[in-house]
């Protein structure tokens, strides 16, 4: 049967860390789905369509890997996909408890289901799309921390701004 994970995430917008991930985690499956999901603690700058349309763009080069959006809860849209492992990322400590957390409870409601963890590449260790939308937002250059596709939808999103 034919290897299948998700990585999930807000990617509001995707960086070159998430970028790192998920070429590391096309490598280990068949097949990678990248996933725009919702998170509720978070208000996204960039609208679903927009974040999975950087999505699609930044990773056109990996073959095996398909982005899709979707407002389900994770478990339940992994499960619908047969999907065996969600991927996620690991920067640093601060990372760890709450992807300790989510991955537990997931996995209350799905045991089949693993979560497998990629760590940061050191380059990448300090991204974060926070970061980088904050740099974006002073019009400073993101050149070399997002793919270009993106840097130039951040200058569109923040060409009112101050800066
Ligand atoms: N290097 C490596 N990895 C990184 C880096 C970096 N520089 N920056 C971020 N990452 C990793 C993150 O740690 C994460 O694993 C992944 O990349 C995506 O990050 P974000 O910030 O875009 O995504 P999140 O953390 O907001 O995603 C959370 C979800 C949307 C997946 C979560 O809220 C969810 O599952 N929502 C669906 C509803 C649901 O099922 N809720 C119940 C959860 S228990």
């Amino acid at each position: 049967m034919a290897r299948l994970a998700v990585y999930p995430g807000s990617f509001d917008p995707i960086h070159l860390g998430h970028v790192d991930v998920i070429e590391r985690a096309a490598k280990l499956f068949d097949t990678l789905i990248v996933a725009v999901f919702v998170n509720v603690g978070k208000t996204p700058r960039f609208s679903a369509e927009e974040r999975m349309q950087l999505v699609q763009a930044a990773t056109q080069h990996i073959p095996n890997v398909r982005v899709e959006k979707s407002e389900d809860l994770l478990v339940r849209y992994a499960q619908e996909r047969q999907v065996e492992a969600i991927v996620r990322g690991l920067r640093a400590v601060l990372d760890f408890d709450y992807e300790f957390q989510i991955a537990l409870m997931n996995k209350k409601m799905a045991p089949d289901l693993e979560t497998i963890f990629i760590l940061t590449s050191e380059k990448y260790s300090y991204l974060s799309s926070t970061l980088v939308k904050e740099l974006a937002s002073y019009h400073a250059d993101v050149k070399g921390l997002v793919p270009p596709v993106v840097a130039l939808a951040l200058q569109e999103k923040f060409a009112g701004s101050r800066g």
